[in-house]
Parts: structure tokens; sequence; C-alpha cells
């Protein structure tokens, strides 16, 4: 009688154990991971604006960090840790387009889920938005794009285009320490292009 009970408990206990496990991979396979829940290890903010470079060249575009305590720093260096989510902010209140020299370099590349998510901000200029607050997107029009934050030789480890007037976030994650170029790949303006803390730099993934 009492090995009749364990019996029944037991396979009682196995039919819940059974019910449960298959809830929990139903339950995986039917959520989607949302770019918004990305446990975010740090945040690299970008402004991109029109500065002065010389009496010759007058005012250009220019990359700088926005630093924590609000103030402007220079993207000639940029420190990244490895193996960690990093979020991407880039704020464009450049209005002026500068298609990339290649169309591939109007795709998002090297980021989670290869997209970034679009938004207004200082433009009142028309984009791939159309009207929308806020869009994930995996590319976007070259005619649009006024720069593009780029890494490592042709892209090869990030692609990110930045549409005018507008702001940008993507996530990404590097693996490898090292030192590595960034670049925009876009013909904005020879000085700026050539200058590191303007349209060139360096990124140093740190452990
Ligand atoms: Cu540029």
């Amino acid at each position: 009688m009492k090995n009749g009970l364990i019996s029944i408990l037991v396979v009682v206990c196995v039919i819940f154990l059974g019910i449960g496990l298959g809830a929990a991979v139903n339950h995986a396979t039917n959520s989607t991971p949302s770019i918004n829940s990305i446990k975010v290890g740090y945040t690299l903010n970008l402004v991109v604006k029109m500065e002065w470079y010389n009496a010759s060249v007058g005012y250009a575009a220019k990359y700088m960090v926005l630093e924590k305590n609000g103030s402007l720093g220079s993207s000639a260096k940029i420190n990244l840790p490895a193996s960690q989510v990093i979020r991407i902010d880039i704020v464009s209140y450049d209005q002026g387009i500068s298609p990339p020299y290649l169309q591939s370099y109007a795709n998002v590349k090297g980021t989670i889920s290869n997209s970034m998510i679009l938004t207004t901000g200082n433009s009142t200029m028309n984009s791939s938005l159309s009207g929308s607050q806020a869009l994930q997107v995996s590319s976007v029009n070259c005619g649009e794009i006024t720069h593009t934050f780029s890494l490592g030789i042709n892209s090869t480890l990030l692609n990110i285009p930045v549409e005018a007037g507008h702001n940008v976030t993507a996530y990404f994650e590097l693996n490898n320490v090292g030192i590595y170029d960034w670049w925009c790949m876009c013909p904005c303006g020879e000085a700026a292009m050539s200058t590191p803390g303007w349209m060139i730099g360096e990124v140093d993934i740190v452990t």
C-alpha cells in the first residue's frame, strides 16, 4: 500500500515536472529578446556638431564624447571595455548630408541584431522615420546620412550610419582587446577626415 502511494506520488511529480518543463521551453521559444532589455555594461555618448577648424577650412563636422559631467571631450582616443555590452548613443546636430562612399555603409553592422534605434533629434528633415518617434532599423537611405561611426578597416567591426539631425542608439560587444581605428565613411570634409578627434580616431579595447 505504502509502495503504491509512493508510485502514485512519483507519477504525479513526473507529470507536473513535465508540464513545468514544457511551459518553460514554450516560454523560451515564444519570447523574443527585446533590444531594450539588454544588460548594458558601458555607455558611450557621442555628439556630432560643427566646430571651428581653422581660418582656411572654417567650420567642420566633429565627433565628440559627451562625458558624464556634461562636458564634451575628445574622440581622438576612446577607451571601451572588452566583452561587455556597450550602448552607443549618437546625437547629430549636423544637418548636412554627405552620403557614404559605398551603399553598404548605409547598413548597420556589428551591433546586436545588426540594427539600431533611430529617433528624431534636432532635425525637422524628412527621414526613414516617416513620422514615427523611434524605429529599429538595419539600414537607412544614403541620401539621409551625414556621417558614419565605423570601426576597423572597411567597417569590419562596426558600422553605424548617422542620419542628419537625428539620434541613433545601438548595442554592441567587442571581444578582442587591442587598438582599432574608427572612421567616418562619408566624404564630409578633407580636414576633419584626416584629423584625429574629428572624423577619425582610435578605439582602445581594454579589459
Ligand atoms: Cu563624417
